[in-house]
């Protein structure tokens, strides 16, 4: 995981190392460092618009650092610090669980958003297992009735769980669908309402109808919007996209674990405006970790 990106920051703390073997370091010598290293930084995933942000938390903890003998390791220690800085940014203030708690809101409505693959049903059978190991009464709802398979597939991991599933007939209106499922959740007293909304291509002008339909509709306390850290810039335009078409609140990173790059989740922290409450470590149902900075920072980093 994130072999990519670690090496170039290795790298970085290696010719910083040399630069200010005995003086301290300079804004033109990381300049120089930085500019070198640029490419390398963005072949793992960081896009190129969250590069200046990302050099000026640099330039706070390195220049003028002053170290007798700077070894790369020290200056490693340095870009940690300056890493977890820039990624307590998009920190959620409290885990999904106790804010939904505290909100006092019953049931509290969650539409989770995304485009197909990034991790959408998935990501919801885990936040239901949350839910659930909390103490909480979560139903599942599919609002994908176009694809076939899709509720399926969410019907399976509602079983597993045991937790209660709701679904329209396919080719149903998925807002509909939703209301009715708010409506029975409020009924049978339930928690929360999960609604799993279909993907297809983030262009998908009727996509975008549906899900403001949705949103409209059930009006939810929360809209999640699902990315997938193997994607690297193309979530960028996703997340753009979803903002400027339907909106969201907060984002859950999805395959962290498979991402070899690394560059992804210090992007969204550059340049998001949101808090991502949670990444997604795997398939099973207890792989999904809430977002730490320092977390975040050891897994890139080691
Ligand atoms: N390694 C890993 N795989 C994941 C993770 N989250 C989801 N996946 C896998 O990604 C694939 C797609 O996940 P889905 O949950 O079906 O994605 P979706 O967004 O619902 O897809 P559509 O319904 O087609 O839009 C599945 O094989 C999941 O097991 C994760 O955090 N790590
Ligand atoms: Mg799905």
């Amino acid at each position: 995981m994130f072999k990519k990106i670690r090496g170039v920051f290795q790298n970085i703390a290696n010719k910083i190392a040399d630069v200010v073997s005995k003086k301290e370091l300079t804004e033109e010598e990381l300049k120089k460092v930085f500019d070198e290293m640029e490419l390398s930084l963005v072949e793992s995933d960081v896009a190129y618009e969250a590069l200046p942000a990302l050099f000026d938390e640099l330039k706070k903890k390195l220049v003028g650092a002053k170290v007798s003998r700077f070894d790369s390791s020290e200056v490693m220690e340095l870009i940690k610090e300056a890493l977890v800085d820039i990624i307590a940014r998009v920190e959620p203030k409290e885990d999904l669980v106790d804010l939904i708690r505290s909100s006092g809101v019953r049931p509290f409505i969650i539409v989770f958003l995304g485009v197909n693959g990034v991790g959408k049903t998935t990501t919801i059978a885990k936040v239901a297992n949350k839910l659930l190991k909390a103490g909480m009464k979560p139903i599942i709802v599919a609002a994908d009735t176009f694809r076939a398979g899709a509720q399926e597939q969410l019907a399976l991991h509602a079983e597993r769980l045991g937790v209660p599933f709701f679904k329209g007939k396919y080719g149903a209106d998925p807002a509909a669908v939703a209301k009715d499922a708010v409506i029975y959740a409020t009924k049978k007293g339930l928690d929360v309402v999960l609604v799993d909304t279909a993907g297809r291509m983030h262009v998908d002008v009727d996509l975008v109808e549906e899900l403001r339909k949705v949103v409209r509709v059930v009006k939810p306390h929360m809209r999640i919007l699902v990315l997938d850290a193997l994607t690297g810039n193309d979530s960028l335009e996703q997340l753009r996209y979803f903002d400027s078409n339907v909106g969201f609140d907060a984002v859950i990173l999805t395959k962290m674990d498979a991402d070899a790059r690394g560059g992804c989740a210090l992007t969204l922290s550059v340049l998001l405006r949101k808090p991502i409450i949670y990444v997604g470590t795997g398939q099973g149902y207890d792989d999904l970790e809430l977002f730490r900075a320092k977390m975040i920072v050891e897994k890139i980093l080691g």
